[in-house]
């Protein structure tokens, strides 16, 4: 017994659909299973011993019987592997879990919804844990089971990370982690990834999901591989996500048409996402200053990067360019306005100035009505 070689995902939340990509929600869906599918290949080429999900498997218990035949159909596929489940709060083991209504492949270990541990003597592992038994979990994780330290121990949970104990999904705390004597807690329900980091002597990291599904889930997602020994963590982070949520700040000023603007977004994307740019989900924030001439017209932006691009929407942040010394020549109270701001931003320290840019821009806006009531 020196080391295990382990394989930690955790929320794949299999059956969730990304409604605002409408008709194509459906197919999209299916492309969380592949992905599943994939975690599942990855172990098996990477002769993995123990395959931890930590939570949060299937979006609801109430998913599809094709989605769930499938997922442990995946699971029969790797026989010599060592699954072990810990049900998250979007698919607690209640009767109507899955892993209750139909029989589990016979590799796979859910843990109960009370302290427990599985053993796996021939790798010389112990894999504590506990699933949730409801959507909730209120209160502080505790453990009551001792660990051997003549065993690799290996916690799978499904729980929150935080100091306090006020949450509702089973609060971990840096006190439970350095009292648990476990070697490395491999975590699920923050859909971010983590470092490996570590509390006393223990290991610990969120993988995160491996597909996001929204554009709160942005970036590259994945799966961490590698080993875990008495003392020690070697794991390394594996991308596999179908495709990535990503959002793009594009600064457009001067350009006169959504048409030119279109390429330029086109080709930024080409530009840092050379390998995959046309499978991924955008959301692309245009910025800068334009001039009132420049009609942006945001869904001819979309539809152009749409026939580009997977998916794409646009927010347009832009400002509007304005020729303050031309307005402060008109012989109007705005142009008093603005002449005398200009005067007064002139003469004023650095840290005035900003002031009184944003009243200038304040004040004008005023002029045209568009000030709301609570605005600063
Ligand atoms: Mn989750």
């Amino acid at each position: 017994m020196n080391s295990v070689k382990i394989l930690h995902t955790a929320d794949l939340h299999i059956g969730a659909a990304e409604s605002f990509l409408g008709a194509r929600a459906e197919s999209r869906q299916v492309e969380t299973l592949i992905t599943f599918e994939k975690i599942i290949n990855t172990a098996r080429e990477n002769s993995v011993q123990i395959l931890l999900i930590s939570g949060d498997l299937f979006n609801s218990n109430d998913v599809s019987k094709a989605l769930i035949d499938r997922v442990f159909e995946c699971f029969s596929s790797i026989p010599d592997i060592k699954i072990v489940y810990a049900a998250g709060n979007h698919d607690p083991l209640s009767l109507d879990s899955p892993f209750k209504k139909y029989k589990t492949p016979e590799n796979v270990f859910v843990l109960e919804t009370k302290d427990c541990f599985v053993e796996f003597s021939d790798l010389g592992t112990r894999v504590y844990g506990k699933s949730f038994k409801e959507v909730y979990m209120q209160g502080v994780a505790r453990f009551s089971l001792d660990t051997d330290p003549n065993f690799i121990n290996i916690m799978c949970i499904h729980g929150e990370l935080r100091s306090d104990l006020g949450s509702d999904y089973n609060s971990i705390t840096s006190e439970f982690i350095q009292n648990s004597g476990m070697d490395y807690i491999a975590l699920g329900h923050i859909h971010k990834r983590t470092d490996i980091s570590k509390i006393g002597n223990t290991f610990l990291s969120y993988c995160g999901c491996p597909e996001g599904q929204g554009f709160d889930e942005l970036g590259e997602k994945g799966v961490y591989l590698g080993t875990v020994s008495k003392g020690d963590c070697n794991l390394q982070f594996v991308p596999l996500a179908k495709r990535l949520h990503l959002c793009e700040s594009i600064d457009i000023s001067g350009v006169n048409s959504s048409a030119e603007i279109s390429d330029i977004i086109i080709n930024y994307l080409k530009q840092k996402y050379p390998d995959n740019y046309a499978e991924n989900l955008y959301k692309i924030i245009l910025t800068g200053e334009i001039s009132e001439e420049t009609v942006i017209s945001t869904p001819e932006i979309c539809s152009r990067l749409n026939s580009a691009v997977y998916f794409a929407k646009v927010k347009n942040q832009t400002q509007l360019k304005i020729d303050f010394e031309l307005i402060s020549r008109e012989k109007t109270l705005k142009g008093i306005f603005v002449k005398n701001m200009l005067a007064r931003i002139d003469s004023a320290e650095a840290q005035e100035k900003q002031k009184l840019k944003a009243a200038l821009d304040l004040g004008l806006k005023a002029f045209s009505g568009e000030v709301a009531y609570d605005e600063t």
